[in-house]
């Protein structure tokens, strides 16, 4: 009986080694073979194309308080190339600005959809605002009560060390 104790106990004493041989080899493995980095652009500067929509729900005669940029937030990496599609799917006039950027639209008019892609380079790092510069005007249907809420966020990353 005690044999038989004795003959269990030192088996699953052995099993407990290799369990624990197993796991630091294991941990040794996914120290010598970190995962790949995940990446959906190049490493170097690219063109990215990034699309922008002055969106309202507002509609001529109608409430007009619940105008935006969808997104309120692009990014880029220093170097790239950018082509901002600008669309205006609101009934009123909007423009957008990046502000320290020197980029900005013309007056995009409302109604039919009015549409204006601006291309620049991102040369500069950082976070830059951008927002609507046409004042809010209800005599000629420019822009919304809202204006001072259309602001969105230009974050240009520094590109990564190769
Ligand atoms: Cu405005």
């Amino acid at each position: 009986m005690d044999g038989r104790k004795s003959a269990l106990r030192s088996a699953l004493a052995g099993l407990a080694l290799v369990i624990a041989l197993v796991a630091v080899a294991l941990s040794l493995l996914s120290l010598t073979a970190p995962a790949a980095p995940v990446r959906s652009t190049p490493a170097g500067p690219a063109t990215i194309d990034l699309s922008l929509l002055i969106s309202g729900r507002g509609a001529i005669g109608g409430p007009a308080e619940s105008h935006l940029y969808d997104p309120q937030l692009l990014v880029a990496r220093r170097g790239d190339k950018v082509r901002l599609r600008v669309t205006n799917g609101s009934h009123f006039r909007h423009a957008i600005e990046v502000v320290g950027y020197g980029v900005k639209t013309g007056p995009l008019t409302g109604g039919p959809q009015a549409a204006e892609t601006l291309t620049f380079t991102a040369d500069k790092s950082g976070i830059y605002e951008y927002r609507c510069y046409l004042p809010y005007d209800p005599a000629t249907a420019t822009c919304s009560p809202d204006h001072e809420q259309m602001v969105g966020h230009l974050v240009v990353l520094e590109p990564e060390a190769r």
